[in-house]
């Protein structure tokens, strides 16, 4: 009896079943209403001196979720502007285990296909750049670590995104970045520069993934040129992980730039937030 071998087989069960299930062993599967928006802001414009208008709006579930896995959500990108394999969203084998939980990417569909960032010929790139990350505190509360992206540490700033945890799985999270942010980035992700983003929430043993579009709220393919948004939420993750956390990381997603008009999405958006899009995306869904 080769154990080597028989550990093998076990293994590639284990990965044929994992493919069909929603994380494996103990982690149970996690639910788009895990994590809902309940406010979206919008800067007046792109300048530094912007002011911000906040609307509450229906609660508004995660696009899609992935998860719970087991372990951690490592590795975490080095270089970190979204090429195939450069952490964990972008594909690369989960640290301790090796499996490959985001095969080819997280969140990738027709609409966010992967591109090829990167300039080497092959549209592989996800495009999943690790904004940071907070690790909790015994009193629900963290500081929020940003990444460097492409090496650059001026990019994502520490007031970028902070939540608060309850201590029972359930908590409040804002995604805040600064008027300026775009135009920081424009040199690195070019006109097109953000159309999804994702928290990843993990407690002690396990972790899933939310993620959000542009489209939900209006603005499929954001441009440099739209000011930028804010997104303010709750957390209830006690059913998929139960009621310890231990940190969430935030990522966003960079697009291929695109060869379009800008959208009118901006006018749309504020008035879809004021009516509450769920009421209002299904009227219009009936015509
Ligand atoms: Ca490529
Ligand atoms: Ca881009």
């Amino acid at each position: 009896m080769n154990l080597k071998k028989t550990m093998l087989a076990a293994s590639t069960a284990a990965m044929i079943l994992g493919a069909a299930l929603p994380g494996t062993a103990s982690a149970a599967a996690c639910s788009v209403s895990d994590v809902q928006v309940t406010s979206v802001g919008q800067f007046s414009s792109t300048s530094a001196d912007a002011t911000m208008t906040t609307y509450n709006i229906a609660p508004m579930d995660a696009a899609a979720c992935a998860g719970g896995y087991d372990g951690n959500d490592m590795p975490k990108p080095s270089i970190n502007l979204g090429y195939a394999g450069d952490g964990l969203l972008n594909g690369a084998l989960q640290t301790r285990t090796g499996e490959d939980l985001f095969p080819g990417g997280a969140f990738i569909t027709d609409e966010y296909p992967t591109s090829d960032l990167r300039g080497d010929g092959t549209a592989d790139d996800p495009g999943w750049v690790m904004l940071g990350r907070i690790d909790l505190n015994r009193d629900g509360t963290g500081t929020f670590v940003p990444e460097a992206v492409g090496g650059d540490t001026s990019i994502v700033l520490a007031s970028f995104f902070t939540v608060t945890s309850n201590g029972d799985g359930t908590g409040t999270w804002a995604f805040t970045p600064d008027a300026a942010v775009a135009s920081r980035t424009e040199a690195l992700f070019g006109k097109n520069y953000f159309d999804q983003f994702a928290l990843v929430f993990k407690q002690a043993r396990e972790f899933a993934a939310y993620d959000f579009t542009a489209a939900q709220f209006g603005v499929a393919h954001p441009s440099v040129d739209v000011p930028i948004f804010h997104f303010g939420g709750t957390f209830d993750i006690s059913k998929t992980l139960g009621r310890g956390l231990s940190h969430v990381s935030l990522w966003a997603r960079d697009p291929a730039s695109l060869n379009t008009v800008p959208e009118p999405g901006v006018l749309g958006l504020l008035g879809l937030a004021a009516l509450g899009l769920a009421g209002v995306r299904r009227r219009f869904a009936s015509r």
